[in-house]
């Protein structure tokens, strides 16, 4: 049946007549009807990819795409006089991650349905994924995001698990919805929730009382852990998560005919950061349960395990309290301990002990010892792992670390999000990138040709022009589209510096004042969220929003600088801002920013980047070359060596350098003042003062010369900049998630 048929029937009139409502729901059935179609049979090794998080963004468009029906589809809708961009309005968007990892994760579910290779996702069914952020008086404020209202993609799939969480029985669901490759087959996203859970249980903003689990469990995407209740919630979750998961895996494999003994020939698992590292123990007591003696069920665990890393900050590796666990998963304490000994009797060096003297659970040691591989997810982070950070633990088992540069899905990040780019970059080279993404290279071939570089900024200048119309509708703002449009796009995070930038602003506002006008009208525009419980990044926000009606107020500065927080940036945002984009902002503090993937996806939509040498960006500026990208500042090892030597003083800083307190002082002055709110300045002017743990001071001058330097280049030679960002197109294809997902495959699954 035609399309056009197939819709009507579902929806029982004309397309014309039907509403947005109606014809969501019935292409959502269309579309699990296609998907069910490329279902395949699994032999071989299959991956369970584990993971708290997983962003997967809005679906329809996505899986037309993959399954070869947007073109379709969209005529249809324009043959009735409806539109795409609308119908995407109607399907909310499943926000269930917090920012890179999770999001990662969705990538690489698409890749592994692109590549034909069997992979499925695990992870929660959080009835409410990330806040959702609004902006109040200047600062943020955070609501709930119900996202689980109308149709569906996730399915019940009618079967449970029983879970045991502080000596109680709890049945966990387990939901499945389809991820369709690009021409590919069709993967499972296996998602657990608890039929009992209870959203009346929120109170006033996203406060809700934590004490009765079986109504909040999987309430939130990760509860406040700043008092003990939350963060005990969050063993809950982790460990209903994966225990729920590991049967599931277990009864997986055994249907398909593994006897357990041979688990390692039916299943690789791979821990998305320590989040899920319980599957570990848990795994071990599962097959303990069946039989096998706990030296061969440690062997198998290992063998079918993985783990992959994604930070380097000592806050954010998790560490649990025995206790915690003992209330929770008394279960798995024999075996954690079991664990422990086996480790301490092996090595005698404290610093790789799975629990250590103040009886904490370290479980990312837990994950090294107990599983045959550990990567990073840069080439300069997976050094810093081995060198500095896991170095005890890279002399025990050099074979096991290993690097996975992370990437990006180009049917989001490209096909999906930037349709002028996609359609232009296929009349110029063929069809081919879309699944082999090193054909980009054949773009290169075009660098002296002044029609495709004037197209190519064509293309920019419209997606810039349809970013402005998608501001004026949904927040009111008015930006100018002749400006370059400099974007810094991320969790919100005191490392990722986006406090560089404010000071920047300042400072231009300064310059603007005493008549050294920038080259270009300059829109600065920010997409982030702050934790609830993190101050200080809550300060920041607050700064940019006062500094940006500081700066609109005043007609001499707002005709050369505008600052735009959008809000609630989310997956459905950056695929608008993305595409939009003519400076990427990659301006971590070197050594701290894993790899970050928003560089990747700015690359590849014709941004050029001005960053920092952290994380890929490196890897970045290896492959398009050092005049194709605007590097500055410190290097991670000077970083790290400051770091050792104890020695920064940011007062220091701020007193000797001009600059630096001229834009300080304004962050907390009588202008800032007057439009913010004093506490909150006075508070970021003194951690930044008397801290500023992420050395933005030794950085400032530096950032401000080359920022400057890539406005002169992108107002004086238009030419010269399309080249720079046709060379990043170009090059953009080793940063696919297909590249990544054959890497993991190759050295570590071994999937089919
Ligand atoms: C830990 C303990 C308690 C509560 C929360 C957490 C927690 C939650 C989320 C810790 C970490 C995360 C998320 C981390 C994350 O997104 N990391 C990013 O991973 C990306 C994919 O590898 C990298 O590109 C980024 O550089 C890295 O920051």
């Amino acid at each position: 049946m035609i399309m056009k048929e197939r819709l009507e029937a579902i929806c029982s009139k004309s397309i014309a007549e039907s509403n947005y409502e109606d014809i969501y729901k019935a292409l959502m059935t269309v579309v699990k009807e296609e998907s069910k179609t490329k279902e395949q049979e699994v032999k071989g090794r299959k991956l369970y990819y584990i993971s708290a998080e997983f962003l997967i963004g809005k679906l329809l468009s996505n899986n037309l795409i993959n399954l070869g029906l947007y073109e379709e589809v969209n005529h249809l809708l324009n043959e009735n006089g409806k539109s795409m961009a609308e119908l995407e309005d109607v399907e909310p968007e499943p926000s269930l991650g917090n920012g890179g990892l999770g999001r990662l994760a969705a990538c690489f579910l698409d890749s592994l349905a692109t590549l034909n290779l069997p992979g499925d996702g695990v992870g929660l069914r959080y009835h409410c994924g990330l806040f959702r952020q609004n902006f109040k008086e200047n600062f943020q404020n955070e609501t709930p995001d119900y996202w689980l209202s109308g149709a569906q993609w996730a399915e019940d799939t009618g079967k449970t698990y029983t879970v045991s969480l502080a000596g109680k029985d709890y049945e966990a669901k387990l939901y499945q919805l389809d991820v369709t490759g690009y021409n590919g087959r069709t993967n499972k996203l296996n998602l657990f929730d608890l039929d009992t859970v209870d959203e009346r249980l929120i109170e006033d903003g996203i406060h809700f009382d934590k004490s009765e689990i079986e109504k909040n469990l999987t309430l939130f995407l990760y509860p406040d852990d700043s008092d003990e209740a939350g963060r005990k919630l969050r063993v809950y979750q982790q460990y209903l998560m994966v225990s729920a998961g590991a049967q599931m895996i277990l009864e997986e494999c055994m249907e398909r005919g593994c006897n357990l003994h041979d688990l390692s020939e039916y299943a690789a698992i791979q821990i998305n950061d320590t989040h899920p590292s319980m599957v570990i123990p848990e795994l071990i007591r599962l097959l303990e349960e069946k039989g096998i003696d706990f030296e061969e069920a440690v062997e198998i665990v290992t063998e079918v395990c993985a783990y992959t890393n994604h930070t380097i900050l000592a806050e954010a590796l998790e560490k649990w309290p025995e206790s915690y666990l003992e209330e929770v998963v008394p279960q798995l304490i024999p075996i954690i301990r079991k664990l422990d000994k086996v480790v301490k009797a092996k090595y005698e060096d404290e610093r790789v002990a799975i629990i250590d003297e103040e009886n904490r659970v370290h479980m990312a040691h837990m994950d090294i010892h107990f599983t045959h591989s550990t990567n990073g997810v840069a080439a300069l982070h997976t050094e810093i792992l081995k060198d500095s950070e896991l170095h005890h633990f890279y002399e025990l088992y050099p074979e096991k670390f290993n690097n996975k540069t992370n990437g990006i899905t180009f049917r989001r990040w490209l096909l999906s999000c930037n349709h002028e780019l996609t359609d232009y970059i296929e009349s110029l080279i063929g069809d081919e990138f879309k699944k082999d993404a090193a054909k980009l290279k054949k773009l290169a071939d075009y660098v002296d040709d002044k029609t495709v570089l004037e197209k190519l900024m064509k293309i920019k200048a419209d997606n810039k022009k349809a970013l402005a119309d998608w501001l004026l509708e949904k927040q009111g703002v008015k930006v100018n589209p002749e400006s370059m449009f400099a974007i810094q796009s991320k969790r919100l995070h005191e490392y990722k510096r986006q406090q560089l930038n404010l000071l920047y602003l300042i400072h231009q506002y300064f310059e603007i004042k005493s008549g050294h006008l920038p080259a270009a009208p300059i829109t600065a525009i920010f997409g982030a969220k702050a934790a609830p419980a993190y101050v200080t990044a809550k300060n920041i926000i607050h700064a940019l929003l006062t500094l940006s009606k500081v700066i609109a107020n005043d007609p001499e500065v707002s005709k050369w600088i505008q600052i735009v927080l959008i809000e609630n940036y989310n997956v459905t945002a950056a695929e608008k801002m993305i595409p939009a984009c003519d400076l990427s902002e990659q301006i971590s503090l070197a050594s701290k920013e894993a790899s970050g993937t928003g560089n990747m996806k700015f690359m590849l939509n014709g941004a050029v980047t001005l960053g920092t040498l952290d994380g890929a960006n490196v890897e970045i500026a290896d492959c398009v070359g050092e005049e194709n990208i605007y590097i500055f500042g410190q290097s991670s090892d000077q970083v790290i060596r400051r770091y050792e030597q104890g020695d920064y003083c940011a007062r220091e800083w701020y007193e000797t350098d001009a600059n630096i307190r001229r834009a300080v002082d304004f962050l907390a002055g009588d202008l800032m003042k007057a439009e913010g709110d004093e506490t909150a300045l006075n508070s970021l002017k003194n951690e930044l003062v008397g801290k500023d743990w992420f050395q933005t001071f030794p950085d400032f001058n530096a950032y401000i010369v080359r920022k400057n330097q890539a406005i002169a280049d992108y107002a004086g030679n238009k030419e010269k900049w399309a080249k720079i960002a046709l060379k990043n197109i170009s090059e953009a294809g080793f940063f696919s998630s297909d590249r990544t997902i054959e890497e993991y495959n190759k050295d570590i699954w071994h999937l089919g």
